[in-house]
């Protein structure tokens, strides 16, 4: 694995699974691996569980970690080439990567879209200049597209949490919510399930909040929400702005909110969300601190994923 920037960078989706499983036994088992090694982690944008658990990911291999808030407190970075930086831009991410590629083994960076432009967002211009110009492995803590050290905890999630021997069916639900939200996470969420090709996918949405083909791909899409929720063992409820109509609330409907009423068209369904939640606008109190919500534990997962792709980004670049 050169780079963990999607799930295009992973060949066995299963197995990198059940390394991340191995590690919630044996947390310790390859801690020798990256002694003398260090990961760089640089956010552009909050984060909580993505920054805290990869840090222990890293720390349980033996690496030491440097994490750098590079919007609070680095340079302002420019992206673009060729032009003056006559404006409120320092440095430029020619020099800034190739620096930070000099301090670090595995640069990690977080980087949300604007939600403007959608050819810039979709482009992936400022992860891919890292990719460029660090000339190290780098891996993705959410970038302008996608999420996916999330969706790996999200797969090892469901794979520790269904045991019948039969195909589960997944319902991505979207939710409302106040904030314009990147489509990184349902995006992401739809590409793994869909390239792991263990269940039967369907995602429901009010009309408007279509995702990119790319990433829905084959999934059966249900404009019904009730209908699409029959039947499923695990519901991933989340909130998008729309990409059709870029970056823009399309829709509010609180009927979509995610209630126990909701829940009860499912085959007591498992609830998982990537957290943070919004309760009561995204997902009803009743559903989160009721016996079907997994999203503390699967928020928990986020510490075996990071482990598994670290070691691959050590092992395999
Ligand atoms: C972000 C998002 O939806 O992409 C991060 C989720 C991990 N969520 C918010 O901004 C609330
Ligand atoms: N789910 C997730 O990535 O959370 P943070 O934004 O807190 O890292």
């Amino acid at each position: 694995m050169k780079h963990f920037l999607s799930v295009d960078d992973v060949k066995n989706i299963d197995a990198l699974a059940n390394q991340a499983l191995e590690y919630k036994t044996q947390r310790f088992k390859d801690k020798a691996s990256g002694q003398g090694k260090t990961l760089g982690m640089i956010f552009l944008n909050p984060s909580m569980r993505t920054r805290m658990s990869t840090q222990i990911a890293a720390r349980n291999l033996g690496m030491e970690v440097i994490v750098f808030n590079l919007d609070k407190e680095g340079w302002q970075l420019e992206f673009a080439d060729g032009v003056v930086m006559n404006g409120d831009k320092a440095e430029h991410v020619k020099e800034a990567a190739a620096v930070m590629g000099q301090y670090v083994d595995i640069l990690g960076i977080r980087t949300f879209p604007g939600l403007v432009n959608r050819k810039d967002d979709y482009s992936e211009l400022v992860i891919n200049q890292f990719v460029k110009y660090t000339g190290k492995p780098i891996l993705s803590l959410e970038s302008a597209t996608v999420h996916p050290l999330q969706s790996l905890a999200d797969i090892v999630t469901i794979k520790e949490s269904f045991k019948e021997k039969r195909r589960p069916k997944i319902v991505l639900t979207w939710a409302p919510h106040v904030k314009a939200l990147p489509q990184a996470v349902p995006n992401s969420f739809a590409e793994w399930i869909n390239a792991w090709g263990e269940a039967d996918f369907v995602i429901t949405h009010p009309e408007g909040y279509e995702l990119d083909e790319k990433f829905s791909g084959h999934a059966k899409i249900e404009h019904n929400q009730d209908k699409a929720l029959e039947g499923a063992d695990f519901v991933y409820v989340k909130n998008w702005s729309s990409y059709k109509d870029y970056g823009k609330i399309v829709n509010s409907d609180p009927s979509w909110t995610f209630t126990n009423k909701k829940l009860a068209h499912t085959n007591d369904g498992k609830v998982m969300h990537c957290l943070p939640v919004r309760r009561n606008l995204v997902i009803a109190d009743e559903v989160l601190d009721g016996p079907n919500s997994i999203v503390v534990q699967e928020a928990g997962n986020r510490v075996w994923s990071a482990q598994a792709v670290l070691r691959e980004l050590m092992v395999n670049s």
